[in-house]
């Protein structure tokens, strides 16, 4: 149930899988299919993709991306996010630029990540909340530029980062326009102050509001309903934000380039045929979501084996479970054929920052595969054959299994018995217009068919391992970390949604947790919200003790023995209410 309508719709609970910590991994498959089919059919009375102002706005905005491809040169197309809002910013600038470097063309495609190239695998959540540096970094990119098509992509509408950017093109309307992509009606954005700014995030959408009214900015929110692990956003909203973009730019570049027309809704359409080959197969995803979780739950790891674009869906996947699931760098990872050089980041290899960027296949060889164990598994993933598994890995007692989307007709997959697990994503049949699309810029449609489907494929098993490994109660991550201010207030109200305590109250238990003392001081109650987020950000089961002690009504001490003795969160909750209705009695 939603604590109140006010509620993002990007923060609230999906009724679809209220229980889906308890569910077995097919029934875990559905429901994360049920919840996905909300991004094509909308949700309640909202249209989803297929809004009549989204779909005028997406032709509107496919207009200024091709006024700005024709003068390449002196223009720029700028995506920017936080989180794994960044990291698909990245990887779409680097899918269209590879495409202009193809036809000989000025690449003209930039990507903004918040806390920079560091944050594509580990998260660096605080930036989010700093608009001037947002600002800065904004204005240092497209200074020299005559024209700027920029898009801020923030899924709750909340990331004062993307406000500050924002911001600056609304200051800058000659030069820029501005495109906010996020998955809420404008009027949830966020409404409330920021630290060392004047505006809130709403008062920034209400003045881009005025420039879409004039057509020199627009907003791109389609409401596709809540995430099936609330607050998710890489889940469904990274979906559609994937797939928005793609469905703009795609139809810009043959328009430009090609001189063909494209429709965006086909796209959209086609997408959707995506979806359904995907969850077509969700048996056997659901063996592999199984052997995934089994290994996590055996204190094992989960290892993604790629190349190119799916190789990157790997790193991104793996990179989300830390801040989401409280996992560690280790648990899963991903790496990926030809590491930095494939990757084309603007900051080039980091490997030097340590082992956790180390990326390329020689990383996984020296790093992991000598210790590789039986209770480890390793994915690969690849297009068309399944992936031939390197000798010193085949020998290791690990699981192997494969992900293989098959892209060409009558390439048949041979059965390799090394594999414990297999998922054939067939996409052989996503009907193409071939009129429309000469053979490469098919072929490139069909490659971001497979990244989306290898993006839903990893993000079942990620999400369905942590479900095993009992992080999930309900479809609430408990133990999330307090890093950033949209992070700290989802703290809060998860501690309210169970302790049913007032707001301040459960604020103070998270103080109480964050400072370890029982006794929150005036001190704390006062400092910086920064103060509490750096703290938030590096602290283990901040959360689950502060909910624990709300709901016992005992010391910090207490909650955190009892979490010592029981590491499964839905269990020492379940123990706790139960408990506490006993004592009601
Ligand atoms: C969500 C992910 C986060 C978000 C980030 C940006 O699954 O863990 O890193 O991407 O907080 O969120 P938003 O709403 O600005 O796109």
């Amino acid at each position: 149930m939603d604590l109140n309508t006010d509620q993002p719709i990007t923060e609230r609970t999906n009724p679809l899988s209220a229980n889906i910590d308890i569910l077995a991994p097919l029934d875990i498959v559905s429901t994360l299919q049920a919840c996905d089919e909300e991004i094509f059919n909308g949700w309640r009375d909202f249209q989803g993709l297929f809004d009549e102002r989204i779909q005028s706005n997406l032709s509107k905005i496919m207009e200024v991306a091709v006024d700005v491809l024709n003068d390449a040169d002196r223009s720029v197309i700028i995506f920017s996010g936080c989180g794994t809002s960044g990291r698909l910013a990245f990887i779409t600038a680097r899918t269209f630029n590879s495409h202009l470097r193809h036809l000989g063309i000025t690449e003209c495609y930039q990507y903004i990540m918040a806390g920079g190239d560091r944050a594509l695998f580990t998260s660096q959540e605080a930036v989010e909340d700093d608009p001037l540096l947002g600002a800065k970094i904004l204005k240092q990119l497209s200074e020299d530029k005559v024209r700027v098509l920029y898009f801020g992509i923030t899924c709750g509408l909340s990331a004062p980062f993307i406000a500050g950017q924002l911001d600056y093109c609304l200051k800058h309307l000659d030069r820029f326009t501005p495109v906010l992509l996020g998955f809420n009606p404008a009027h949830l954005a966020r409404n409330m102050p920021i630290e060392k700014w004047d505006k809130t995030f709403l008062q920034v959408v209400q003045r881009l509001e005025e420039a879409e009214a004039k057509g020199q900015g627009f907003i791109l929110n389609p409401v596709v309903g809540p995430e099936p692990i609330t607050g998710s956003s890489r889940m469904k909203s990274g979906t559609a934000t994937k797939l928005l973009l793609e469905a703009v730019l795609m139809p810009a570049h043959a328009k430009s380039f090609m001189h063909t027309k494209l429709g965006i809704k086909d796209y959209l359409v086609q997408y959707k045929q995506v979806w359904e080959s995907v969850y077509s197969q969700k048996s056997d995803i659901a063996a592999l979501l199984h052997l995934a979780g089994s290994s996590l739950k055996q204190g094992g790891h989960l290892y993604y084996i790629g190349s190119g674009g799916l190789g990157i869906m790997g790193l991104i996947d793996a990179s989300e479970c830390s801040p989401t699931y409280g996992a560690t760098l280790d648990d899963v990872r991903g790496f990926l054929e030809g590491g930095y050089q494939t990757l084309a980041n603007l900051e080039g290899d980091l490997s030097s920052l340590g082992k956790h960027f180390g990326i390329s296949l020689q990383d996984f060889m020296d790093q992991i595969v000598p210790n590789l164990t039986d209770r480890d598994l390793v994915i690969f993933i690849s297009k068309d054959r399944p992936y031939s598994i390197p000798k010193e890995v085949e020998v290791k007692p690990c699981n192997k299994a494969c992900i293989v989307v098959n892209i060409t007709k009558g390439d048949s997959v041979q059965s390799v018995s090394t594999f414990n697990s297999k998922v054939t994503l067939d996409l052989t049949e996503v009907v193409l217009d071939s009129a429309a699309l000469d053979a490469d810029l098919r072929l490139r449609t069909i490659d971001l068919y497979a990244e989306l489907a290898v993006k839903w494929t990893l993000n079942a098993v990620s999400t369905g391992a942590h479900i095993m490994k009992g992080k999930v109660f309900n479809n609430i991550m408990i133990d999330l970390k307090p890093s950033n201010v949209k992070l700290f207030h989802r703290a809060v109200g998860i501690i309210q949604r169970y302790s049913n305590l007032a707001v301040e109250v459960c604020q103070d238990y998270l103080l109480r947790s964050l400072y370890d003392t029982d006794d929150v001081s005036q001190e704390i109650r006062s400092a910086a919200m920064v103060d509490h987020i750096k703290i938030g950000a590096s602290k283990p089961k901040v959360v689950p003790t502060a909910l624990l002690a709300a709901l016992l009504r005992c010391t910090i001490r207490e909650a955190k023995v009892a979490l010592d003795q029981q590491p499964v969160l839905r269990q020492v909750i379940l123990d706790s209410m139960a408990g506490q209705q006993g004592n009601t009695q």
